[in-house]
């Protein structure tokens, strides 16, 4: 058939290929759009260590769905996060050290106020805002800690976050309602701002609100962020067991509460289908608290939240992604939380964009069975006690922050000033009891000198928090360190 008409000509021109289109895609419409980037769902919660996971040889508590991740897939020995709160959860953010954010210390903004994590600074940028650059989407739900909703109200978004859900902490000047922390919490939302859910439970509004976001968006690729706000105290009864009374058994009902949350969470991934395009990541930002004691090999192991020692600061980490990720590994391979952005990013196909400058090294490789080991040498945790507020702003106690560096042998503590003042030997001496720094056998030598030189490329001076100073809230610490002091 030859076609005269020039404009019906070139009308079908335009129209043709997309009725072939159409046609072809016509009996494949039903079946869901393939999506190629794996979802992440990096889940950690607020102190716990290793001797409250059954797979990590917990006695005292039985945790079958972290125990079933764990069996399906890694279990990392020696992951490190950092000692508290906030410098976890801005190193987890940015992939950088505290020594280099600022965040050396812990600062609660809601009730401090002062230095907050100012989204402005292109030195906090955050995995989301990476990950959904690089078309995913992004969701956190849980506690964030680091902006104060008031001042900010959408602030996740800034950070990269599409959706949220998360407890606003408590809110010095507004305590009344925001202090209740895990009954009849106060949470923030994108749609509805801050709001008290009376009559709910936190762990429960967080969960359901991830999984109802996992079923709008499971044709997309997903990077979903759970800063679980359990076990930290207050320690409660839990709404699975109302009854218990002591801390201890508060404590436990609180971990089974993880531990369900966690199940309903991994079901949900089975009943949408997209299990096997996940990889969940499952830590906590810091070990168990002080006064709580769990048994390991028949052992007391207590809880040192805050401190620097392995029970402080080596997390559980536990990988699981069916089909992609190696199951019933258990490595003994290096990682911190600075790795954790530069291994979203690869996981998500993404690159790091040219001029931002991380810490960490992607364990992409290591956790798609492609390399044996990670990237790692060393690994690094910092960051205890609390900041103070100057005339110059808020400022850490020490100029260099003590901090402990290990590889899969040594470990060593170092002072403000810069210099190593323990040596441990952490497979002899896992408990680290027996310091070696003065030691003379050439291994523990050689190991010295190794860690001067890494303690040595360290700047002298740590960076301060980086935020743009603003207008003071009635709330905010009032000042505490005059200049010179
Ligand atoms: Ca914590």
């Amino acid at each position: 058939m030859k076609i005269k008409n020039k404009l019906l000509q070139s009308t079908l021109r335009l129209v043709l290929p997309a009725v072939m289109c159409l046609s072809l895609a016509a009996p494949f419409m039903a079946v869901a759009k393939p999506v190629s980037k794996p979802n992440i769902l990096y889940i950690m919660l607020d102190d716990l260590g290793k001797e409250w996971v059954g797979c990590y040889g917990a006695e005292d508590i039985k945790t079958p769905n972290i125990d079933a991740l764990a069996a399906g897939g890694m279990i990392f020995n020696n992951a490190y996060s950092m000692p508290s709160c906030t410098p976890s959860r801005t190193a987890v953010l940015t992939g950088k050290y505290p020594w280099r954010t600022g965040w050396t210390s812990h600062w609660d903004v809601p009730r401090w106020g002062v230095a907050y994590f100012d989204w402005k600074k292109k030195e906090n940028t955050t995995f989301a805002t990476l990950m959904k650059a690089n078309g995913y989407s992004t969701c956190a739900v849980g506690k964030w800690q680091i902006n104060d909703f008031r001042v900010e109200p959408h602030v996740l978004k800034k950070h990269g976050f599409d959706d949220w859900a998360l407890w606003t902490g408590c809110e010095t000047g507004n305590d009344k309602v925001s202090k209740s922390r895990d009954y009849n919490p106060y949470i923030n939302t994108p749609a509805e701002g801050s709001k008290t859910y009376k009559g709910k439970f936190l762990a429960d509004v967080s969960t359901d609100y991830l999984i109802n976001y996992m079923r709008q968006h499971k044709d997309e690729p997903m990077c979903l962020y759970y800063p679980m706000p359990l076990p930290h105290p207050p320690l409660v009864a839990t709404p699975d067991e109302p009854n218990v009374k002591s801390r201890i058994d508060k404590h436990k009902a609180m971990v089974r509460y993880v531990d369900k949350c966690l199940g309903k969470i991994v079901n949900t991934l089975d009943e949408l289908g997209i299990r096997d395009r996940t990889i969940i990541i499952f830590s906590t930002d810091n070990g168990t608290i002080p006064g709580i004691t769990g048994t390991v090999n028949g052992l007391p192991v207590r809880g040192e939240k805050g401190q620097k020692t392995e029970r402080g600061v080596c997390a559980p980490f536990i990988v699981n992604g069916p089909g992609l990720v190696p199951a019933g590994v258990v490595t003994d391979a290096l990682t911190d939380f600075s790795d954790l952005l530069p291994t979203f990013v690869e996981l998500g196909g993404g690159v790091l964009p040219e001029g931002l400058i991380i810490d960490g090294k992607s364990i992409a490789p290591l956790i798609l069975g492609k390399a044996q080991d990670s990237d790692r040498e060393w690994i690094l945790s910092m960051g205890e006690s609390a900041g103070q507020i100057t005339e110059d702003g808020v400022r850490n106690k020490d100029a260099f922050g003590k901090r402990v560096i290990r590889d899969k042998y040594y470990k060593v503590w170092v002072t403000n000033k810069k210099k190593i003042n323990r040596l441990h030997d952490l497979h002899a001496d896992p408990q680290e009891k027996t310091n070696l720094v003065k030691s003379r056998q050439p291994a523990h030598q050689k190991a010295l000198a190794k860690f001067q030189k890494i303690v040595d490329s360290l700047p002298d001076q740590d960076a301060h928090r980086a935020y743009e100073p603003r207008a003071m809230n009635a709330w905010d610490m009032q000042l505490s360190v005059k200049k010179g002091q």
